[in-house]
């Protein structure tokens, strides 16, 4: 439908001759990977031959899209660039804001009425800088991407980590914070280091209760959430080709629980017959022409560790369905060692819900997968323990499983079947006593997995897993349940065992949709009027960040040392907070208040060093800010890890806090504080994070001289007065410190500097 096939063949039209002097440059056989990177440079001509993990690149990136959680901040800061339109095509998706509770019907016209002004500022946005909008209910960003407009060997970003889906389609397709995607629609390059890259070869066949899912479940496992970070995972074999696009899709989709930069598969039969079911024959067509140049050379894949900075082998001939958690999505339990190992960590066995949906996993073959096992459940007269619900991913598939039957089927089960949107997957459900916060377990095909996450309860134990599993694991009302050797009991007392998942890739008789939801904007927006009202607590226009004042940074307070895991969902939450994507000064309420404080093991609890009492942390940061003290966040490992929010960089830029001193960052988020003029740095010793205490006050020594691959000195000064230096390393380069000088990128931008 809305998808443009004369950008797609300009993009072929200089992909082999970029491809073939890259290769020259390079000196040897080239990945997919970079083969779609030098085919993207921002100048268009390979000259260089970049340093894996080491140069920072400019791109050319073809297509922006956005979802309304996350565009509301870019488009407020987009609306500062000074543009008329939009430099690449760009959408925006209304799909984060939609509360599951009673259905769809109910749920989506309560989220039309509650939401109307944040919608209306899109949709008005949308029309008047050339944005295609995709209205409320007309599904998840990444599933109607993946039907419309990825294209195999194609470049975009996105303002959601999860834009990595397109992956499916052979694309690379990288997620990035609003300020990222301002830069691409303002006509700039987008930068990016080259990044590393991991080879996983798919050896064998999925079959049985195996899944697509289990694949990155396993990959998870084998390299945690921070394995992939600054990596692209390019995925080829057997085992990549003979399985569905929409599979490869859910593979690339949680590719950002590992923090890869993205993933990606070759062009193959698969993804014809996936671009060909969803209207796009003519992409087909002109993909065919280069489709060398789609995938890798074939020496990289007949000797791959000659070319990959890290190779990972998985025969999906032996792959175990997984289950993975809980809290985390990395943690991953083969189906067979769930009974010992529920046991052993003291898991609730029983399980309350299973969920299927999200960005993930809400394709037709899996809707159809699930079902397959649900109709088994009613034909043997099984009644499910647990309660069910779905996100079909778009219009276009609840339309099409619905004409198919495959609705009704779970419907006879009770299945709510909730808004073509991201619901309980952002902790958008209204969940039944979930206040309570009592100790239980769920089961979805979401990808993440962080405390509070889907319900707000901190006991909740979710666990994620395949379509089908959590079908089999929600009727049989256990997470120990194994329904490859366990039985369950029907209703007459007889033992029933469930065949294996059966599901059609593509719809038989072709996808069908009436309204779609998409809104196409104006030929001509200038005329159109973006209102946002000054009393708003929803929208708030955007006031530029303070330009640096040259000097050093000098009397700093710490507001939280962070202990352990803190995620985006830590640094600035969503379920309820969402409300509160377009005011910046609203969500900074939220601002750490899940991240636990090193000294006394809780959250949102931090001392206020100028009145020694404890406060909560934004509380805590707005007494600093108020009396002009400059304040500083120290955190642990992969800190920022999850989502794209550039809120979690705003919030503290906002509010006060000068710098971010940690372990080790998250990609995006490190880019999204840069973005902000904040300064993201490491410790040079990672040790040195023991020698923060609760009361310190920290100077910046030499930052008069900051300068690219030259450390931080920074002074600690404790409460009895004694002093430590200590080293922060940092990634600026000369372009990225003029962002932290001119108080943020936007500025550099809204100055015609840029
Ligand atoms: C998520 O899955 O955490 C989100 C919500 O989609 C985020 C974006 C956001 O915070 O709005 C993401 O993954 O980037
Ligand atoms: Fe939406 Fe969940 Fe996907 Fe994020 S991970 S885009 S919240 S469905």
């Amino acid at each position: 439908m809305a998808f443009d096939i004369e950008m797609i063949k300009q993009v072929y039209a200089t992909m082999a001759e970029r491809v073939d002097k890259a290769r020259e440059l390079v000196g040897r056989p080239l990945t997919l990977s970079e083969k779609i990177l030098y085919s993207h440079l921002w100048d268009g001509n390979p000259t260089t031959a970049y340093s894996r993990g080491k140069d920072y690149v400019d791109f050319a990136p073809d297509r922006v899209a956005c979802q309304d959680a996350t565009a509301q901040m870019a488009l407020l800061q987009f609306m500062h660039a000074n543009k008329k339109t939009v430099a690449v095509p760009t959408t925006v998706h209304c799909d984060h804001l939609i509360l599951a509770k009673d259905g769809a019907k109910k749920d989506l016209a309560l989220a039309n009425n509650q939401s109307k002004e944040v919608f209306d500022f899109l949709s008005s946005v949308s029309d008047k800088y050339g944005i295609g909008f995709w209205k409320p209910g007309s599904g998840i960003i990444h599933q109607i991407v993946l039907e419309n407009y990825a294209f195999p060997g194609g470049m975009m970003i996105g303002t959601d980590s999860h834009t990595v889906n397109a992956g499916g389609l052979g694309m690379l397709a990288i997620g990035v914070g609003g300020a990222d995607a301002v830069d691409v629609m303002s006509g700039m390059s987008w930068e990016l280091k080259f990044p590393k890259l991991i080879g996983v070869k798919l050896t064998g066949k999925l079959s049985g209760w195996t899944a697509p899912k289990d694949v990155i479940l396993k990959v998870a496992d084998i390299l945690t959430v921070k394995g992939g970070t600054g990596a692209i995972v390019e995925y080829f074999g057997e085992g990549a080709t003979s399985m569905s696009c929409t599979g490869k899709g859910t593979i690339c989709n949680m590719g950002a629980e590992i923090g890869a930069t993205t993933s990606t598969f070759g062009y193959d039969d698969s993804m014809r017959r996936y671009l060909s079911a969803t209207g796009r024959q003519d992409v087909v067509d002109a993909a065919n022409n280069v489709a060398e140049y789609l995938t890798a050379d074939a020496e990289v894949y007949a000797n791959p560790e000659q070319y990959f900075d890290q190779l990972i082998e998985i025969n999906l001939s032996e792959l175990e369905p997984h289950i993975n958690g809980p809290f985390t999505p990395d943690r991953g339990t083969p189906v067979s060692k769930m009974k010992e190992e529920a046991k052993a960590n003291d898991w609730p066995i029983k399980v309350e819900w299973g969920l299927i949906g999200s960005c993930t996993n809400s394709s037709y073959e899996d809707m159809s997968r699930a079902a397959s096992i649900v109709q088994q459940a009613v034909d043997n007269g099984i009644t499910p323990k647990a309660e069910f619900g779905i996100n079909p991913g778009s219009e276009q598939i609840r339309y099409t499983i619905e004409r198919d039957g495959i609705i009704a089927t779970f419907e006879k089960m009770g299945t709510k079947v909730f808004t073509n949107a991201c619901g309980p997957c952002i902790g958008q459900w209204d969940r039944e006593g979930a206040n309570k916060e009592e100790k239980n377990t769920i089961v979805h095909s979401f990808n993440r997995n962080f405390s509070k996450r889907a319900d707000g309860n901190p006991n909740t134990h979710a666990f994620v897993t395949s379509p089908e599993m959590v079908a089999a694991l929600a009727i049989s009302g256990r997470l120990d349940f194994n329904p490859l050797t366990d039985a369950l009991i029907n209703d007459k007392g007889e033992e029933v065992m469930l065949k294996t998942p059966y599901g059609d890739e593509l719809p038989k008789k072709g996808f069908d949709v009436e309204d779609a939801g998409f809104q196409a904007p104006a030929e001509d927006g200038s005329g159109v009027q973006v209102v946002v009202s000054p009393t708003s607590d929803r929208l708030q226009l955007l006031a530029p960040f303070d330009a640096w004042d040259g000097k050093n940074i000098t009397g700093a307070k710490l507001l939280i040392k962070a202990f352990g895991k803190c995620t985006t969902d830590h640094i600035s939450m969503a379920g309820p907070w969402l409300r509160f994507r377009g005011h910046l000064d609203n969500i900074s309420n939220n601002m750490l208040i899940g991240a636990v404080n090193a000294f006394g093991q809780a959250t949102n609890r931090v001392k206020n060093q100028l009145t020694g009492t404890y406060d909560a942390v934004p509380a805590t940061a707005r007494a600093y800010k108020a009396a002009g003290i400059p304040s500083i966040v120290v955190g642990d490992h992969n800190y920022g890890e999850g989502s794209s929010r550039e809120h979690a960089a705003m919030e503290p830029r906002f509010l006060g806090v000068k710098a971010v001193l940690v372990k080790s960052f998250a990609r995006i988020h490190e880019t999204n504080l840069k973005k902000q003029g904040m300064l993201g740095l490491t410790f040079a010793t990672e040790s040195d994070y023991d020698k923060i205490q609760e009361d310190d006050t920290i100077n910046f020594l030499d930052l008069v001289d900051f300068a690219p691959n030259k450390p931080l000195t920074i002074e600690l000064v404790h409460a009895d007065g004694s002093k430590e230096i200590i080293l922060a390393n940092h990634t600026y380069n000369e372009g990225q410190i003029e962002w932290f000088k001119a108080g943020s990128a936007l500025n550099l931008i809204a100055a015609g500097k840029a």
